[in-house]
């Protein structure tokens, strides 16, 4: 049974946050027969980053059973008929005003929804569901707030992640032809594979600096092209880094990958031993794949980022003895304010593994129990449907 009809607005902000959950949420919702979905984009070139299917000069594409198409701010209301029964508007982007009036003048007027960006805060429980009336048209938008517990919206996840993620991990030869296919040889014994995607950030020399001297274990770290360009070019030994290139430096050997399609940047981090991750989708993904993983939150005025990030760390870390809490706090605190000494917190990180390496697959597994998001958000609008 094919579901409601959706429309999706996604503004790519900056980055590729906004269009990679965007994207997903709307394969999410078609895959499950949730809804018919129609993605309307400002950025197809982004995109196109993400997803090598897309064609990024069409105004109009099916892409695997979700019509994409061209978000321009010229668009008249005609080109947005016929209205679909439920709205959302990605990470609080204003509707279109052609659209919202003719969302105004009815006769059906579609459940809207504002679909907000993902928090660890315990006041998103509260605020999720939440109505809010337009001020001049009869209109009501509703929040919707991502989120770690079962009173939130939940978390973006497609229903075969797991078994997808296993068979591969299981699979020998197929993980050995997936590194093959960039370049690499599978790990040998001693090795061990960090992905590394981040903002600029300070602390990324002096970490790598580290790695370098790890004495008998040997650290191969996997850099997305385009991603510490300034840092690297300041790394003596690393400044010939480039695609097919890679780099030693004492134990460290830097990798230079292409930017990977979504599904295979979660093949990646399924494979690395710990895996840097950033924003809010990969931060996610990382969380999927149960291994380790160090989060640079996306930098915001007045450090309100830094409040997130603890209140995630005090999530994540809440049944933890504090010994453990206190290696973690201190390695993503380094990292997210580009302290130079992250060495010292980075040695007694990796030195505590045997302690929180079974609560970190935990965490994970704890995660897989929950609705996803899509689920949820689909739920929510047949309630106000109703
Ligand atoms: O790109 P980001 O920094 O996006 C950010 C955040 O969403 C942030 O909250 C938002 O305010 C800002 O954009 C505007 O990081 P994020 O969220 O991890 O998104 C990266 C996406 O790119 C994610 O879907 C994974 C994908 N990706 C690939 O597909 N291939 C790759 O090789 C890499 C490194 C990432």
């Amino acid at each position: 049974m094919p579901g409601r009809t959706w429309d999706l607005f996604c503004r790519v902000v900056d980055n590729f946050g906004d269009i990679g959950f965007c994207w997903r949420l709307a394969k999410g919702l078609t895959a499950g027969e949730l809804a018919r979905v129609r993605l309307w984009l400002d950025d197809l070139q982004s995109f196109a980053r993400i997803e090598p299917g897309l064609v990024p000069r069409l105004n109009e594409q099916m892409l695997q059973g979700v019509e994409i198409r061209r978000w321009k701010d010229t668009l008249d209301e005609a080109q947005f008929m016929p209205l679909p029964e439920v709205v959302v508007q990605g990470f609080g982007c204003a509707l279109p005003a052609a659209y919202l009036l003719a969302m105004a003048k009815g006769p059906a007027r579609p459940v809207w929804i504002d679909l907000e960006y993902l928090s660890a805060e315990p006041w998103i429980d509260a605020f999720h569901g939440r109505p809010s009336p337009h001020p001049v048209y009869p209109l009501v938008k509703h929040f919707f707030f991502p989120g770690f517990t079962a009173e939130s919206g939940g978390l973006l996840r497609e229903r075969d992640l797991k078994s997808r993620r296993d068979t591969f991990r299981q699979d020998g030869a197929g993980v050995r032809s997936w590194w093959g296919a960039l370049g690499l040889a599978p790990p040998v014994r001693g090795e061990r594979r960090l992905s590394l995607f981040c903002y600029p950030n300070r602390a990324a020399l002096p970490l790598l600096k580290t790695l370098a001297q790890a004495g008998e274990e040997t650290w191969t770290v996997l850099i997305p092209e385009g991603i510490l360009r300034a840092e690297l070019a300041d790394f003596p030994g690393a400044a010939d880094l480039a695609m097919g290139r890679p780099a030693t430096i004492g134990t460290l050997r830097l990798v230079m990958l292409p930017f990977l399609s979504q599904d295979d940047y979660d093949r990646l981090l399924w494979s690395c031993d710990v895996n840097f991750v950033r924003g809010e989708d990969s931060f996610v993904r990382a969380q999927w794949a149960g291994r380790p993983f160090i989060w640079q939150i996306y930098p915001q005025e007045g450090a309100v980022h830094l409040t997130k990030l603890e209140a995630f760390l005090d999530r994540y870390t809440t049944e933890w003895p504090q010994c453990l809490t206190a290696e973690w706090r201190s390695l993503w605190l380094d990292w997210n304010s580009s302290d130079l000494a992250i060495g010292r917190s980075w040695q007694q990180w990796w030195q505590g593994r045997p302690g929180w390496e079974p609560l970190v697959s935990r965490w994970s597994e704890a995660l897989f129990e929950q609705s996803d998001l899509a689920w949820r958000l689909a739920q929510f609008a047949r309630d106000l449907l109703k």
